[in-house]
């Protein structure tokens, strides 16, 4: 690693010791999951290279944004839109928690049966281990599950920025009418923290650049349709993850060559599995890095993941957002309309998912459903109990998995989704 990294790190206020040894653990897992795959796409070299300078490079070209007078915004949920962040001259990065960290510390602060995120959010604070959170000159929360919206009147103890978003638990024209204040709220908070009045040109331009990195994203998504895959569910999930940090324009040019590739991979029956290897759509909490552990236990156990029904997924991206409009009024409603459709969980009822995870079914010939619910998320967890009783009434095997980020559960996870894959051959 970079020497010069170091500085930057101590300048952020990271606990050096404690960080060096999350990157070293980090490295060694990279290593065993995405460079022990086969055949890999060659294109996925430059995500190699994203995951091996995430703390360096990444975090250098911010603090260079930084100092040239942009400023930085960091979110926990896709329902923080990149548009507005963009139109008010500053960068978005997802702050990922998908790992956990000083689990004593954070258990001290949050009760023991809170989900892993939330744990890892808190963890990566108190462990001074995440220059992202550090580097961030505002953090958004959101009120999404109870969790999250009890957690973040404790987070603002420990960061100075952080700023909650109201958000609606029920899709009517009253939850739209929220969605909508808080939107111009947030555009009122951005604008104030950059200095800079968002205008139509701002706002049209920035909604594009966050269109065409989506549309990249549905395109991948597009070619894991072929019979065989031609990328591994990993290699996919690893591509939705950098989404969220990545620079827009490099990441949707950064996808779009891995798409010419598996195209001509396509043409010509090639696979990074044989065909006829059992397909599975995977649906339900977000997987965010280093989160890996059922793509590589999936993958590792004979089938391939063909599709992401989350956040760090098509739940996350699969719409855009009309760029037609002329006024920024017209365009923040455009962008309203665009968000209200994100099939969350903690909305009551919630039927779009639903029916959203059954046409990515059959979209990508799906041979069966992994619901992934992380302990302790009531939102996910109870939802899957009609999900799994719906896709079984529709003769669509459903295996319903609740984990957290320890390794603890592995070889019994592994027994269940080998013996659920056997009964798709
Ligand atoms: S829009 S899924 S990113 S809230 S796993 S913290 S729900 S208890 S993450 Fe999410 Fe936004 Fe919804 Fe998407 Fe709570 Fe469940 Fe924990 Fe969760």
């Amino acid at each position: 690693m970079n020497e010069g990294y170091r500085s930057m790190w101590q300048n952020l206020g990271l606990d050096l010791v404690a960080h060096d040894a999350l990157l070293g653990v980090l490295g060694k897992y990279y290593q065993d999951i995405f460079l022990a795959q086969k055949t890999r796409p060659a294109g996925m070299k430059y995500f190699d290279f994203v995951m091996s300078e995430v703390h360096g490079l990444r975090i250098k070209e911010l603090l260079d944004e930084k100092n040239a007078g942009r400023k930085i915004v960091g979110a926990y949920c896709v329902f923080v839109p990149e548009e507005i962040v963009l139109a008010g001259n500053a960068t978005l990065v997802g702050l990922c928690a998908g790992a956990d960290f000083a689990v004593e510390e954070v258990e001290k602060l949050l009760p023991r049966n809170t989900c892993a995120l939330i744990k890892s959010t808190f963890g990566f604070k108190l462990g001074k281990v995440c220059p992202y959170l550090e580097a961030c000159d505002m953090i958004v929360g959101e009120n999404t599950c109870d969790g999250k919206k009890k957690a973040y009147e404790l987070l603002k103890d420990l960061v100075e920025n952080l700023y909650v978003m109201d958000l609606p638990q029920v899709k009517s024209v009253i939850g739209k009418s929220l969605l909508k204040a808080e939107y111009h709220r947030f555009k009122s908070a951005v604008e104030q923290l950059t200095g800079v009045s968002i205008t139509s040109e701002s706002l049209k331009t920035a909604i594009r650049t966050v269109n065409v990195k989506r549309t990249a994203i549905h395109r991948l998504s597009y070619l894991r349709k072929a019979d065989p895959s031609p990328i591994s569910g990993l290699d996919a999930l690893l591509t939705n993850q950098v989404f969220f940090y990545d620079n827009p324009a490099r990441f949707a040019d950064s996808v779009n060559k891995i798409c010419d590739e598996l195209e001509k991979r396509i043409a010509d029956k090639k696979g990074v599995f044989p065909e006829k290897t059992p397909r599975i759509l995977v649906s339900g909490c977000p997987q965010a890095v280093p989160n890996w552990k059922l793509p590589f236990v999936v993958e590792t156990s004979g089938a391939v993941i063909v599709g992401e029904e989350s956040c760090v997924g098509e739940r996350g991206t699969r719409n855009l957002t009309d760029d037609s409009g002329k006024t920024v009024e017209e365009m923040m409603d455009a962008i309203v309309d665009r968000y209200d459709k994100v099939d969350c969980a903690i909305f009551t009822p919630n039927p779009e998912r639903l029916e959203h995870i059954q046409e990515m079914v059959a979209a990508y010939k799906a041979d069966g459903v992994i619901h992934y619910g992380l302990q302790f998320c009531q939102p996910y967890i109870m939802e899957s109990i009609p999900v799994e009783k719906a896709l079984k009434g529709k003769n669509i095997p459903t295996l319903c998995i609740e984990t957290d980020y320890s390794m603890e559960d592995m070889g019994q996870l592994k027994t269940r989704v080998e013996a659920f894959i056997e009964q798709l051959r």
